[in-house]
Formats: C-alpha cells, structure tokens, sequence
C-alpha cells in the first residue's frame, strides 16, 4: 500500500452501483450467500445485535499445527472460488481485495491516512473471517507477530503454509506452496499497475525502503503514547504524539497528499515504519524489464500496492496491528478520536465504507471492543 506514495490515483467513481445488486439481507454480521439473489435494498442495520455465542479466539500463527494451517489456507482458497455475495462477477476474496484497493481513492480515503486507520481494518479482517467460516467455523485469522517471526524464512513463509518468496529468475513469481501461480490467479490491480502480474509478487526483506521489521522495542515506544490520534487526522498527524500515526507508519509527509492536481503527488519523505514497513518487507524491491525496455525498479511486489490483500499474509499481518489496538486499549482505556474534523469516515460516529452500502453499519465507536463483533485474541 505504500506504493500509494508513489502514484495515487485520483478521482474515480466508486464501486456503489456494482454492489447496490448485491446488497446483503439480514442482519448485520449475519452474511448470507443468498444476498446475492435478493435484489431488495435494505436499511443499514446496526452492529448490535447479530452476534451470538461466544467470542471466537484469533491466535498466534506461530501455535497452529498443521492441519490448522491448512485448514486456514484452504478456506482462503475456497473464498476464491466462491462468488462474491456482494459483486457480480467477482469472487469473494477479490471482492476484499476490491474494497481495499478503492478504499485508497483519494476522494474516498476510508481506511488509511487517517484515525480510522484501526477501526475500518477491524471491521474488514472481520468480516473476511466471517466468510472464512462459512466454509469452515473452525478457522479463525492467526496474528503474525512480526517482532518474533522477523526471518524470512520463519514458519510463515512456508510451502505448507503462506508460500515462500518469489523466485528472481521469473519476475519475483511465487510458485510454491498453496498461493503458487498456478493455484492462486490475481485479477485485482492497481489502477496505475502496468505489469498487471496475474501471480503473487514477494522478494521478501530486500530493499532499502524496509531491510528489517519493527522490533518489539519499536512497538512499546507506540503503545506507550497516551493520544489515540492528534489534528489534523491525516498522515502529517505527529507520529511523536499519535499512536495511530506512529503504528499507521508514514512519516515526514507534507502538504496535502490528495490534491486532485495529477502532478501533486504525494510527498512522504521519511522512512516507512511499523505497519507500512511490514507491507514493504514483504514486498521487497525489484527491477522489472518492462515492455519499453527499460527497467522499473521499486516495491512492485504484490504487498506494496494498494491491492496489497492480494497477498494473504495481510491478513495476519492485519490481524497483529488489530491486537497492537486492543493492547493500546487495554493501557489507555477505550478512547477514540475524533468525534468530528477528520475526513469523513474516520469521526466516532461516522459509517464506515464500504460496509454501509452493503448492510452493515459500522462506526469506528462500534469497533472498540472487539467482543462486540464477536472475537478475542488469545493475548487478551
Ligand atoms: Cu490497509
């Protein structure tokens, strides 16, 4: 996602009208594969309720056995050979892809940039896990604690598990394990991406942008601010002050980065950090030879885009920011701000896209406790 630092596209209608077809029925958090067939708008409804039972638990990838891997990566694959409810056309797992990838339009910025940063990537992991256990109620999305598991070649990136890294003598294509290309097709891209590679892109923990990962002294010095956020709620939020500047990652950005001006590109000149130095450690950097011949050269890896769910691992790399906010939580109490001035969205009380248009009303005020939208994690 960071790569939105390099070329973000501006304007562009948002994807409503495509998913007003598919708007969900029913409750929230009860998602119905039948909404696809039920062409009945309904009212948003709030988060309240649906939840029942007791709170699933989201664990430490490093404690799952085998058969729970997999477990988890199949019902990834599953996902992508299901249609969306919510798209026609699209499967279930590009469909998340899609909302993310839009979620970075610049007059749409719902989920980055801004205070909530935390609360629209709880709500997103969630409702994937929702989807995961449609197929298997078992599975829930492990956390990937990157200041533990820091080795490219720990567990995760493993061929029975998350897929190792891309092999440099063909374009940094992932081809083993279960997200290997020709088990794992992207058809999700970045409006500017013009290599448009249908297979996973890793070279993992190569490049100047992100040669390590934050250590867990990085992550206490987040947990340690008092402010969940600070004027003027965007990424020049100070990082000194703003834990969820701090943790988000950009660093020294100046101006205002969504200028509709195509020239006026963002300008972010500091190092990236914690949750975007993850995304770029991943992704790595690279040299493509592209179609005029030339060389392009940067974090062209799959986690570097704005479609970075592409790559699965986001969502345990999603999962641990997640449980970092429940940590914060736990220190500093169930404060969010602000209640208004930030762009819309990302006020307490604001409905979330793109959740609202699809039945579910959420407002980052409804993501502070994770038990009200029906898990914990096992650190809690
Ligand atoms: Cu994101």
């Amino acid at each position: 996602m960071p790569q939105a630092l390099l070329k973000r596209k501006l304007t562009r209608p948002r994807m409503l009208q495509l998913m007003a077809a598919g708007v969900m029925a029913g409750p929230a958090l009860q998602i119905s594969s039948t909404a696809a067939h039920d062409a009945t708008p309904v009212s948003a409804t709030p988060m309240a309720s649906p939840v029942t039972g007791p709170p699933v638990v989201r664990r430490n990838a490093s404690s799952l056995s085998s058969e729970e891997k997999k477990a988890f990566t199949d019902a990834i694959l599953y996902l992508k050979a299901t249609p969306s409810p919510w798209t026609p056309g699209l499967n279930t797992y590009d469909q998340f892809v899609v909302w993310h990838r839009d979620a970075f339009e610049c007059d749409n910025m719902a989920a980055h940039m801004g205070p909530a940063f935390f609360p629209w990537h709880r709500m997103f992991v969630r409702l994937f896990e929702l989807k995961l256990q449609e197929f298997n109620p078992n599975v829930t999305v492990p956390y990937w604690d990157w200041t533990v598991d820091y080795e490219e070649d720990s567990f995760l990136f493993q061929d029975d598990f998350m897929s190792g890294d891309g092999d440099p003598d063909d374009d940094y294509a992932v081809k083993t394990g279960p997200f290997r290309r020709d088990n794992w097709k992207i058809t999700v891209f970045d409006e500017f991406d013009d290599l448009k590679h249908d297979f996973l892109i890793r070279n993992i923990g190569i490049g100047e942008l992100a040669p390590d990962l934050p250590t867990a002294a990085d992550v206490e010095r987040g947990l340690a601010l008092s402010t969940y956020d600070t004027a003027p709620w965007t990424e020049v939020s100070d990082p000194a002050v703003s834990f969820r500047s701090y943790m988000e990652g950009w660093r020294d950005c100046e101006g205002d980065t969504c200028s509709l001006d195509p020239e006026d590109h963002p300008k972010c000149h500091g190092s990236h950090d914690m949750h975007n130095r993850v995304h770029l450690w991943v992704s790595g950097e690279m040299e493509f030879a592209s179609e005029g011949g030339y060389e392009k050269v940067g974090p062209f890896g799959t986690m570097a885009m704005n479609s970075s769910p592409n790559d699965p691992v986001f969502f345990l790399h999603h999962a641990n920011i997640d449980r970092l906010w429940t940590e914060w939580m736990k220190r500093h109490g169930q404060v969010y701000e602000p209640e208004s001035g930030a762009m819309h969205g990302h006020n307490l009380n604001d409905a979330m896209w793109p959740f609202h248009d699809i039945g579910i009303t959420a407002t980052p005020a409804m993501m502070l406790d994770s038990r009200n939208i029906g898990y914990v994690y096992d650190t809690d």
